[in-house]
């Protein structure tokens, strides 16, 4: 639907099961949205095994993997497409790194995980990877086109 190349980009980023329990879901949002990404898609659910499966497919031979598919369809999540110029890679720093423990104080499992597999939120890890996860988790229809009015006082 959107050309990337014009500068702009989109990825999807989850608020896994243990973060909505947690009660971190406006905690991380609002990092994303004071950044100053735009938010294309918003939604609360539970996701089907199958869906945990093919968003995970790159990692099935890990022998982590049945495990990760567990914990994604563990209880409902938070789906969101964000959009802005570089945002695959700026969120991937706001989130920090794989493992909580080595993550930086002030990303996101820097500042609330400890455990590898409870790690509280998920971000794509290439452009690419954002346009098929955002396919994958949303329909067309729960996607918004829209210009975000303060544009002209960000870039
Ligand atoms: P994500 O895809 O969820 O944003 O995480 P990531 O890119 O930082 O890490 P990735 O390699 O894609 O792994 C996906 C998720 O699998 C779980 N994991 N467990 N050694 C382990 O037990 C292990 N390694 C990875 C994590 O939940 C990781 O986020
Ligand atoms: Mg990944």
């Amino acid at each position: 639907i959107r050309d990337s190349s014009g500068g702009s980009e989109r990825t999807y980023v989850m608020v896994k099961p243990d973060g909505v329990q947690r009660g971190l879901v406006g905690e991380i949002i609002s990092r994303f949205e004071r950044k100053g990404f735009v938010l294309k898609g918003l939604k609360l659910w539970q996701t089907p095994e199958e869906l945990a499966q093919n968003h995970y497919f790159e990692l099935k031979e890990k022998p982590f993997y049945p495990k990760l598919v567990k914990y994604i369809i563990s209880g409902p999540v938070v789906c969101m497409a964000w959009e802005g110029p570089g945002v695959v890679a700026s969120a991937r720093k706001l989130i920090g790194v794989t493992n909580p423990l080595q993550a930086e104080p002030g990303t996101i499992r820097g500042d609330f995980g400890i455990e590898v597999g409870r790690n509280v939120v998920h971000g794509s890890d290439s452009p690419e990877n954002g346009e098929r996860e955002i396919a994958l988790w949303f329909k067309d229809s729960e996607l918004v086109e829209w210009e975000q009015c303060i544009t002209p006082w960000l870039r």
